[in-house]
């Protein structure tokens, strides 16, 4: 069994402790590595390194082209390893080959998109009434810490890490403690292609202890955080205490908008994929079917008709295309949804229960499970279940599956399903919701923004809003006048 350490100031540590965690593949149990189980100590010398690599101006000092190159040695090292990094990934967080090998891909591109950033950093001059020249100029933030879910191990790092590197600052990054193997993995990466001691930390742990020390230590300029709304709350509220710059991924309860007018076979399609992809495990799942009552019944059955072929397995077996959910206690949560569906009286069509036959055993999988009949009131319908859970809510109107689809605190993802595009988009329109698909469901692209409205978060990841958040805004005014003023 593999024994990790953890990386501050350049160096692979222990937590200072001694505290391990045992890091288990959650479709069959298997023990894959032991990784330090990190307090507030371990994070507050993990802070103290990035404080000193900041303060010190190596690294937000050094030319940005060089730091652009940096980012692409890292894009080329992660293709290197691509087959071990899909590897990790299946069997730390338990998606699909394919799926992972998606996510491989794409952390790849995001580290090669902000390395070619990193040279388009610039700022303006200003006219100014007096003569006087007026320059704004983009900084790095400083200290980021950051820290990660679990659902999208290497990607949702990568996410964090590329634009931060790339506007030159650096950071502490804490993977989730159920899944932190392929970052520790970048870890080795970013020693190996030479980024300088402190400049990238990353520590393993558990939320409070370490992932509170990143929220609440003045020392750290910024925190970027993925994860559930409830503890993007506490850390907003933590942050708050030395106001810190904030960047918040949370939760969503997203609905797929399918109209009368759609391309039916396609939009069955799309429905499956954007509830059941990644287990449902997605911040940006369609969790919520609105469809139009003409053809509820006719979309409905054909969905639950091919629901038998999502095939659920360990992620590295040949046609799995479902794997488990992360972890025994989550997938207590998402049962205990379910439980709370069918007491809710909706009707349960498919799924709701663990599949049978000894492969899934030892694993923590949930079949694919829709609801029909669902009132925009249950629990079902409101809560984020983060599972392979659809609650389908058919509409007779526009009006009103707009006012559906808007009835949840949250604002993160929505799609529409419709032929006319004219509706389409007047409906997406009136969506309060920050990531929306027409005729499709999840694309995603690191060129574009992330995030979400209302309580799914504050600002946004990727594109050139990703590198927005990680920099700040100075003005130097030059005065251009030898004579004095004579003010006084
Ligand atoms: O996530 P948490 P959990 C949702 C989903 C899921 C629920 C709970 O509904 O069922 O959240 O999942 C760190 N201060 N999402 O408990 O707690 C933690 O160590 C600082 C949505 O696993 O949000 C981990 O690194 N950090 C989601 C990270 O926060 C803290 C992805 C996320 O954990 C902390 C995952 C604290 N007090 C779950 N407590 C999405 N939007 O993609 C925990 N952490």
């Amino acid at each position: 069994m593999l024994e990790k350490k953890m990386l501050i100031n350049g160096e692979w540590v222990a937590a200072k402790s001694g505290k391990t965690r045992e890091i288990i593949d959650p479709a069959s149990g298997e023990i894959l590595a032991i990784v330090p189980e990190s307090d507030s100590e371990d994070a507050k010398l993990a802070i103290a390194a990035a404080r000193k690599a900041f303060d010190q101006g190596t690294w937000r000092s050094t030319p940005a082209q060089a730091r652009g190159k940096l980012l692409f040695k890292v894009a080329q090292a992660i293709m290197d390893k691509f087959e071990m990094f899909v590897e990790l990934e299946v069997k730390d967080c338990g998606k699909p080959r394919r799926e992972a090998e998606f996510d491989v891909n794409d952390a790849a591109n995001c580290f090669e998109y902000y390395g070619g950033l990193a040279t388009k950093i610039h700022g303006h001059t200003m006219q100014t009434p007096d003569g006087s020249v007026s320059m704004i100029v983009r900084e790095p933030i400083g200290v980021c810490g950051q820290i990660v879910p679990w659902n999208y191990p290497l990607l949702m790092s990568t996410w964090k890490l590329a634009p931060a590197l790339a506007a030159g600052n650096c950071v502490i990054l804490k993977p989730s403690e159920l899944t932190p193997l392929s970052a520790l993995e970048l870890g080795k990466i970013f020693t190996e292609v030479g980024f300088p001691p402190g400049v990238v930390n990353i520590i393993t742990g558990p939320g409070a202890g370490a992932g509170e020390e990143l929220s609440t230590n003045p020392h750290v300029d910024k925190v970027a955080f993925t994860g559930g709304t409830v503890t993007g709350r506490k850390v907003m509220g933590n942050a708050t205490q030395n106001i810190k710059n904030i960047t918040l991924e949370l939760g969503g309860k997203n609905p797929i908008l399918v109209f009368e007018d759609c391309n039916f076979e396609s939009a069955v399609d799309w429905t499956l994929f954007a509830a059941f992809a990644n287990q449902g495990e997605v911040c940006s799942a369609g969790s919520r079917l609105l469809v139009q009552k003409s053809i509820h019944r006719k979309f409905v059955d054909e969905l639950v008709k091919r629901v038998p072929r999502i095939k659920l397995g360990h992620g590295l077996k040949d046609g799995v295309v479902m794997g488990p959910l992360v972890s025994s206690a989550h997938r207590d949560k998402v049962e205990s949804y379910i439980q709370i569906g069918i007491k809710e009286g909706a009707k349960l069509l498919c799924g709701g229960k663990r599949p049978s036959g000894s492969e899934y055993e030892k694993g923590n999988f949930v079949e694919p499970t829709i609801f029909d009949n669902v009132d925009p009131k249950m629990r079902i319908a409101q809560e984020e279940i983060f599972g392979p859970v659809l609650a389908v809510i058919p509409f007779e109107t526009e009006e009103e599956a707009i006012a559906l689809a808007n009835d949840t605190e949250y604002g993160l993802a929505a799609g529409v399903f419709t032929s006319n595009l004219t509706r389409g988009h007047r409906v997406i329109n009136q969506l309060r919701a920050g990531i929306t698909w027409i005729n499709n469901y999840h694309p995603t692209y690191n060129e574009m923004p992330w995030g979400g409205y209302k309580q799914s978060g504050i600002g946004r990841e990727l594109g050139l809003f990703g590198i927005e958040a990680y920099l700040e805004t100075k003005q130097i005014n030059i005065w251009m006048d030898d004579n004095p003023v004579g003010w006084y």
